[in-house]
């Protein structure tokens, strides 16, 4: 078994100017699929991860200090889960998440703080809404780093901050697609069903 570029959830042109096809087709079509194909190189000449899962390789990578292999599977699997945080046609949340929301300051201040994460990250990485000991934390990784290595925060949503991500359409304005994707494209139903804890499997792949 190899591991698969998972297909995009929508259409690349549903977006509009939020999101291009252009830039989907670059960062879906070339970025994610060179950290697939890495990733399937990598474990073929690593004879005891044959059959393993990828957030199975995304740890023994990290266990053992395989730093090229982790970067390309935990990307593979940060891509996979970040696409499924965006949709075209975003609704309100509601029930529990909407609860955990007032919680942390409310919708508003919520958006903000993810702004501020994801603007004031330095270089490349991820900003993450995670479940923490219940409640909702903003947070970012560095790199390719990914809560499928970070014990007891449980991924709710993401946002991919490398340049790759926002320079086709937004050049090198950081916060104006962050503006954008905050405002238009955020799946909120998608991070209501994370509360379940089981995020990574949504992006997980059998090996
Ligand atoms: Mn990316």
């Amino acid at each position: 078994m190899t591991f698969t570029l998972p297909p995009l959830p929508y259409a690349a042109d549903a977006f509009g100017d939020t999101l291009s096809a252009e830039s989907f087709s670059f960062h879906h079509g070339k970025h994610h699929k060179a950290y697939v194909d890495k990733t399937n190189e990598l474990v073929g000449v690593t004879v005891d991860l044959a059959g393993a899962s990828l957030s199975e390789v995304i740890r023994a990578a990290s266990d053992r200090g395989n730093r090229v292999l982790f970067n390309n599977a935990a990307q593979l699997w940060n891509h996979s889960f970040f696409w499924q945080c965006l949709t075209p046609d975003p609704v309100k949340p509601s029930g529990k998440l909407a609860g955990l929301i007032d919680d942390f300051g409310g919708q508003d201040a919520l958006v903000s703080a993810l702004k501020q994460e994801a603007v004031g990250h330095f270089a490349s990485g991820w900003a993450w809404l995670v479940l923490d000991g219940g409640a909702l934390k903003v947070t970012s990784l560095h790199d390719a780093d990914s809560p499928v290595v970070q014990d007891g925060i449980k991924p709710l949503l993401t946002i991919d901050v490398w340049e790759h991500a926002y320079y086709i359409d937004y050049r090198n304005a950081r916060p104006s697609y962050l503006d954008a994707l905050l405002a238009k494209a955020i799946n909120w139903d998608f991070v209501a069903q994370n509360l379940d804890g089981e995020g990574i499997a949504r992006a997980d792949q059998a090996g």
